[in-house]
């Protein structure tokens, strides 16, 4: 039988990793196989290596989002066929819209010999309005092409049934999407990934260590996503905020014992612009009670989405949607 893949998209934090990985967990009970594709603009990603300490077959697409770097996302499916899996859930990077178009209709088109194509889950947000144009645009244009809305709390298991009978169509939707603005809008945000190894001496646990970082960062930011995660021979830490004046979300070992060596990944979207943003990150790293080494720092805005296919094919009677307004 051939593998499904399943694309799940949805805004910046709105619960797509956290979805995926309850959903393959539950496969696996149920006795399938699945892997996972991660995708961002920049390299070293949290969602990949967060994925992989939960012991999920994992790719990834980075350097861009599946539209714009499609035959990389192929690449990656087919380097995962290896694992024989009956499910590939592709998480997109959460600033990207017109996924139909220009990634679930080529893979109707061009690939089927190779996948069933699941219909496209857009993850609704707990927030569902950011008081900010350019995020308010991203949201609603993702949610008008949704085959499936998620929302937090809906049955994980009644959504997989959905998403895996086969009867449901996929790809329902084409967006009338404005590109220009698209642009517009990704570039309000900056993105930072960066990679980090401390030496501590005296030894220290990771919460003591990214807890007081996470504190200072907060206040001097405006938070889409923060996702942070450290790896030391206690085991690994991820904390997340998807938003200000909350308490970051955290998991795995929150009472590690002290290490000397953390290897630390940040992936940062906010509204901000790069060049600030990074000069807020790195001066607190600085402040870190270790040595420290940047491994790899990325800071940018999103550059214009320029599609690999944007595909007008109509396989069926499939309606064009135009965003509406969400207030
Ligand atoms: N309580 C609760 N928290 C959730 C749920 N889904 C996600 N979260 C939390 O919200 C934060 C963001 O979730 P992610 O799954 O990382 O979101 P995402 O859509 O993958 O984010 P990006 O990859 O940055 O686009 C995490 O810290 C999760 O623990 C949920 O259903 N309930
Ligand atoms: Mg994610």
């Amino acid at each position: 039988m051939k593998p499904i893949i399943a694309i799940v998209g949805g805004f910046l934090g709105a619960g797509k990793t956290t979805l995926i990985l309850t959903a393959a967990r539950l496969l696996q009970q149920r006795g399938q196989r699945v892997a996972v594709i991660l995708n961002d603009q920049g390299d070293d990603l949290v969602d990949t290596h967060y994925s992989r300490c939960l012991g999920v077959a994992c790719d990834q697409v980075t350097g861009g989002c599946f539209c714009c770097r499609f035959p990389d996302l192929i690449e990656a499916a087919g380097r995962l066929l290896e694992y024989q899996p009956d499910v590939i859930f592709a998480e997109a990077v959460g600033s990207c819209a017109d996924i139909v178009a220009t990634t679930l209709r080529p893979l109707l088109r061009d690939h089927q010999h190779l996948f069933r194509i699941a219909p496209l889950t857009v993850v609704l947000h707990p927030q569902r309005a950011f008081d900010n144009p350019d995020l308010d645009f991203l949201y609603r244009n993702q949610l008008a092409e949704a085959d499936i809305v998620f929302e937090r709390g809906d049955s994980v298991g009644a959504w997989m049934d959905r998403l895996l009978s086969g009867s449901e169509l996929a790809g329902a939707k084409t967006l009338d999407i404005d590109y220009t603005r698209y642009a517009e809008a990704e570039a309000a945000l900056a993105w930072l990934n960066a990679r980090v190894t401390a030496q501590a001496g005296p030894p220290i646990s990771a919460p003591m260590l990214v807890g007081p970082l996470l504190d200072r960062l907060e206040p001097q930011i405006r938070i889409v996503h923060l996702k942070l995660f450290t790896q030391s021979d206690a085991g690994y830490l991820k904390a997340a905020l998807t938003a200000n004046g909350q308490d970051p979300i955290v998991q795995g070992a929150l009472d590690a014992s002290p290490s000397v060596s953390h290897e630390i990944l940040l992936n940062l979207r906010a509204l901000s612009d790069p060049e600030s943003l990074r000069a807020i990150v790195e001066r607190e790293f600085a402040a870190l009670p270790a040595q420290l080494t940047w491994q790899n720092v990325q800071c940018f805005r999103p550059s214009p989405p320029v599609p690999y296919h944007r595909s007008q094919i109509r396989l069926t009677n499939r309606p064009k949607v135009a965003a509406r307004s969400l207030k």
